[in-house]
């Protein structure tokens, strides 16, 4: 029977019995999918269990310093059972990607999550829309079970939330934010070389690239609006990866004036991934959603059968017409 909104010490109880558990992250993983699933599975190990950790995609080469990372098990595990399947930050069955198989062939299910819309698919469901991120939630398991929490599950809860709550400074950044963070700096990580890692260590290429999608800025709508563009070409001459592009839409974003930050980048087969970024009571999901995408009020995406030139038109002649809709 499927169960919603369980307490932290129905979760504990339901982690005793299992042996053989597996540990899944979300597709394109992020810091906290990553760090939560390293926590945990440090913890649980530390129980005595046999834990495995999957994830669809290879996790980005930023996480790199946090031990364990090379566990994670690409395709030659999938689908086998275990006593216990646990989905971590994953809003949905799909956010497992091919993972699901495992999950679906599992004894047991959990899922833990902070996003709102959670769909509670497993037997075991234990969702927080307040935390800033599912390294939040694993935390509080983690200070209710038996052991101490070790510096690598330390450090990988601290990426967890520190990621996911934009260096703590997104809205979701709470009190308790705050409090766990100075609880995990207290189990001896170093701060400051974390941050370096996460934060200040880019490849040169993406620098290259930078500087391309920054010499491509074009206002719109009397500064209101910021555009960037990134072309295969583009990627090609700076010797960058599609994953160098992360983030680049900030900067477009983050100029004064501006409500609206776009970014568009040029797909392998011409199509076009925009990305949006808002200030203030800018509606991007909804923006999004006129082009068949989604994601948060201030963060959203979407991908569009168009080439650069077309879908950057586009864009802006739907944001032109329907401006007041979307403050
Ligand atoms: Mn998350």
């Amino acid at each position: 029977m499927r169960e919603m909104n369980m307490t932290i010490d129905t979760i504990l109880s339901l982690l005793k019995e299992p042996v053989r558990i597996a540990v899944i992250a979300h597709i394109l993983p992020d810091g906290d999918t990553i760090g939560s699933c390293l926590a945990l599975a440090d913890m649980l190990r530390a129980e005595g269990k046999s834990v495995s950790l999957f994830c669809q995609d290879t996790p980005s080469a930023t996480l790199g310093f946090l031990y364990g990372l090379t566990d994670f098990k690409g395709e030659e595990r999938i689908g086998q059972p275990y006593d216990l399947a646990i989905a971590v930050d994953c809003s949905d069955m799909e956010r497992m990607g091919i993972c699901s198989a495992t999950f679906h062939n599992s004894r047991h299910t959990m899922n833990i999550d902070h996003h709102p819309g959670n769909a509670c698919f497993a037997e075991a469901n234990y969702v927080d829309p307040k935390t800033s991120a599912t390294g939040e939630i694993i935390y509080r398991i983690a200070v209710r079970m038996p052991g101490p929490i070790g510096k690598h599950a330390a450090e990988a809860l601290y990426t967890a939330i520190s990621t996911d709550s934009g260096r703590f400074s997104f809205s979701n950044t709470t009190s308790d934010t705050y409090r766990i963070a100075a609880e995990l700096v207290d189990c001896g990580i170093n701060v400051e070389e974390i941050n370096d890692f996460l934060y200040q260590s880019f490849r040169v290429e993406r620098i290259r690239l930078l500087s391309k999608a920054l010499g491509s800025l074009a206002l719109y709508e009397d500064g209101k609006v910021a555009l960037m563009t990134i072309s295969r070409k583009d990627l090609l001459e700076a010797g960058a990866k599609d994953s160098d592009t992360e983030s680049i839409v900030n900067y477009a974003k983050n100029i004064v004036g501006v409500k609206l930050g776009i970014f568009l980048r040029e797909m392998p087969d011409g199509t076009t991934k925009a990305s949006f970024r808002s200030k203030g009571d800018m509606d991007v999901n909804r923006l999004a959603g006129l082009f068949g995408g989604g994601g948060h009020k201030k963060a959203s995406g979407a991908n569009i059968a168009a080439s650069l030139t077309v879908a950057r038109d586009e864009i802006l002649a739907e944001f032109h017409t329907r401006y007041k809709e979307l403050v």
